[in-house]
Order: structure tokens, then sequence, then C-alpha cells
């Protein structure tokens, strides 16, 4: 599997998915969530609202599809990351749990390219350098003879920083 890092808007990216930080209700919000629903279109809505009325809220470190409507992309996978409480060991797994259910996920759907934010290092303030680890030790470990590309996209210069050294090494 080849990875990328781009900085950049994730509702830009034409992979097969782009994934989301949604929270548990799926009804969208603030950072990421929000610039997906707005570029997106309703149709991304109205598809998570069914998810939601079939299986209620999206548990933590868990992750659904649906359409990405006007986006570039074919599909968008919601996952929902840890709000940081200090509880590094508990959210480090909840947070490996987002990147590891996404790849699967994608998998399932004969996803080749797949585009990921810094999941939970925005609104949910969890440490960036910690969740940079955590996001690329878990895309290193995913062995998939699906999946070809995986994309890391930074929206901000810290998390751009953070990403360039540990790919590197
Ligand atoms: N493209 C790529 N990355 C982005 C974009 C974008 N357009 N916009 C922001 N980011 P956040 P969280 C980065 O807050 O911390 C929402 O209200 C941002 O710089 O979007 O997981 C949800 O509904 C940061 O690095 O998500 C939840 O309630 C990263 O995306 C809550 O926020 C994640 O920041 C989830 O919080």
């Amino acid at each position: 599997m080849k990875i990328e890092l781009i900085k950049g808007d994730i509702t830009k990216i034409k992979a097969d998915a782009i994934v989301n930080a949604a929270n548990s209700s799926l009804l969208g919000g603030g950072g990421v969530d929000g610039a997906i629903h707005r570029a997106g279109g309703k149709q991304i809505l109205d598809e998570c609202i069914e998810i939601r009325n079939r299986q209620g809220k999206c548990k933590t470190g868990e992750a659904v599809v649906t359409t990405a409507g006007s986006l570039p992309a074919k599909y968008v996978i919601h996952t929902v990351g840890p709000v940081w409480n200090g509880d590094e060991e508990k959210s480090s797994k909840l947070l490996a749990n987002c990147y590891q259910n996404s790849l699967r996920l994608a998998e399932s759907l004969d996803v080749k390219t797949i585009a990921f934010p810094n999941i939970s290092t925005g609104i949910y303030r969890f440490p960036k350098e910690l969740a940079g680890n955590i996001a690329v030790d878990e895309v290193k470990k995913f062995n998939s003879d699906v999946i070809e590309k995986i994309i890391f996209v930074c929206f901000d210069d810290e998390n751009e920083e953070i990403y360039r050294k540990l790919l590197e090494e």
C-alpha cells in the first residue's frame, strides 16, 4: 500500500472513499464533518438518517458508509473518534479502532484509494502527535490486497509537519 500526505481540504480529494470525523449522532457538526456535509449535499445526511433509524447511534471507534453525494469521491466512511479526556490508553485504543474499522469497511467495498483526515485532533482535542503516531501505525499494520493507496489529508500546518516527520521514518 502506498501512503501519501496531502495538505488541504478532504472534500476536494478524488479517492474512492474519504473518511469523515463524525460524531455518534451521525447528523453532522462542525470541522471536517460540517465541510463534508456542506460540500456533498443533502444525500449524505439522508443516508446518515437512514443508518440512524436502522442501527441507532454510531459508537466511538466504529464506522459506517454513505454515498459521497456531489463530492468527487464514491463513498464517505463516517467514523467516530474519541473525545480526549486524558485517558491515554483507552482513547488510543478507540482511535486505533477508527482507522481499523474504516479500512475494513473500505476493503469490503473494494475501495482502492482512501483519504483520512486527522481524526479527533480538532474539536475532540486529541493530542496531535499521539494521534498521528496511531494513524500511521494502524495504516502500516493493515495489510490489504484490495486497498492500494492511503492518503493522509492534513488541514493545519502542525499536523502536516507531524505526518511529514512520521512518514519520513
Ligand atoms: N479537510 C480536511 N481536514 C479538515 C477539514 C477539511 N475540510 N476541516 C477540518 N479539518 P474536527 P474531531 C481537520 O474538529 O476533532 C465535528 O463537529 C482539522 O484541522 O473536524 O474528530 C463532529 O461532528 C483537524 O485536524 O474533528 C464531531 O462532533 C481534523 O480535521 C467533532 O467535530 C479533525 O477535526 C469531531 O471532532
